[in-house]
């Protein structure tokens, strides 16, 4: 539904806000946690984005719904268009597999905060909370790490946007 373009560093045009609801009364689920959290130092207040793990242990999948932070008005799943550009589209959800893990990372699948409220800069921390179908809600910290550092973490693990 949502197809919201994104030139990096440009100007930005934003498709339909996610409206993640919530599954009220879901029983929360320790089988799924948040690993390797951190967000990139931001440029502006116009956007930010954070990278993360979603891992779950459980034998059936979820689904990443949404995400939300003081710091920003909104935010937006997003994942790179294709190789050999820098286009970003947006995506309204996120399945994380059962027994496996849905990783956010530079490159490929990301969170992207926008019009922030604050500037975060390196050594901060942003409260985030996402919202998953089954497991609910899941508080996490995130430090805000260079640039010189993102690309440090990029440069370490798995294939690009496997997803
Ligand atoms: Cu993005």
């Amino acid at each position: 539904m949502a197809a919201g373009w994104v030139g990096l560093g440009g100007a930005m045009v934003v498709g339909a806000v996610i409206l993640a609801c919530g599954a009220p009364g879901s029983v929360p689920s320790a089988a799924v946690t948040v690993a390797d959290a951190y967000a990139a130092e931001p440029l502006s207040r116009e956007t930010g984005a954070v990278y993360l793990t979603i891992e779950n242990a459980g034998s059936r999948p979820d689904t990443l719904l949404g995400a939300s932070t003081p710091i920003a008005a909104m935010t937006h799943l997003h994942r790179m268009a294709g190789p050999g550009t820098a286009q970003m589209r947006s995506q309204e959800v996120a399945e994380v597999p059962a027994g496996g893990s849905l990783r956010l990372r530079p490159g490929g699948l990301h969170l992207m905060l926008l019009s922030l409220t604050s500037q975060p800069r390196a050594g901060d921390t942003i409260d985030l909370t996402l919202r998953l179908q089954h497991a609910g809600t899941l508080a996490v910290r995130v430090p805000v790490v260079s640039y010189l550092e993102v690309g440090e973490r990029a440069a370490v693990g798995e294939p690009v946007n496997p997803r």
